[in-house]
């Protein structure tokens, strides 16, 4: 060991009634120092361990592949057409406890989120155009999105244009579809209108295309006639985030 390691292990201690110093020096004033010193570092090394366990494996994750942006009933988000559960895990197969959820509407410019989500667990974030949830023990978490779309003539999201992020990690790209087409008046004859003008197009606009098969067509068409009928998205959010 060197002299100036030495010198730097020599560590001065006054006693409790202040009585004149008293000098520790050999192997307990150098381990001592070790553990000062060393301490921080052994944490270096282990932050990374411990960051590497809360990264999302997409695999093991349970994600859709489809989000249906809904309405309410004027009281409650429509559950039963647009409810999903994602359940985040670790390369090893882990629940992620307590994982920030992001749902990204950013790459949809033909769809809203609604600012208000009915939902306290929810955080609307308007900027991002984006909501987050945090999971429970399990790495579960559940949304029902309630959200619009902007009319006939604008569509513009193709399939996968969502993102679903897991601490930061994006995990899925889901297809986006709504029920509430030209953006008022919740589920009604407005949106059927639009949705014959998306199904003329010749393009498989997402928003159209309500079981995700990847074009629009009549397996559509009896969905969204089953969410009209059900009385269930009725009503369209009063503000949302464009
Ligand atoms: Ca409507
Ligand atoms: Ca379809």
């Amino acid at each position: 060991m060197s002299h100036s390691l030495l010198r730097v292990a020599w560590v001065p201690a006054i006693s409790p009634s202040g009585s004149p110093l008293r000098e520790r020096r050999g192997l307990r004033a150098v381990g001592f120092l070790l553990m000062r010193v060393a301490a921080p570092c052994m944490l270096m090394l282990i932050a990374p361990v411990a960051n590497a366990s809360r990264i999302p494996s997409p695999a093991n994750s349970t994600a859709p592949d489809l989000i249906r942006l809904v309405g309410t009933n004027g009281n409650a988000p429509d559950a039963a057409a647009g409810q999903f559960t994602i359940v985040a895990r670790d390369l090893a197969n882990n629940p992620l406890r307590g994982c920030v959820v992001w749902l990204d509407f950013s790459n949809c410019p033909d769809l809203e989120i609604c600012t208000d989500q009915m939902d306290p667990d929810a955080t609307t974030n308007c900027t991002a155009k984006a909501i987050e949830k945090i999971g429970n023990d399990l790495g579960e978490v559940t949304f029902t999105v309630l959200g619009r779309s902007n009319g006939a003539g604008h569509a513009a999201s193709l399939a996968g244009s969502g993102r679903i992020v897991v601490n930061g990690a994006l995990i899925r790209l889901p297809s986006v579809a709504a029920f509430d087409l030209d953006g008022m008046g919740g589920v009604g004859a407005g949106d059927l209108s639009v949705w014959l003008g998306d199904f003329g197009s010749g393009s498989a606009w997402s928003r159209s295309d309500y079981d995700g098969d990847g074009s629009i067509g009549a397996g559509d068409l009896s969905q969204w006639l089953s969410v009209f009928a059900s009385g269930a998205s009725l009503t369209s959010c009063a503000a949302s985030c464009p």
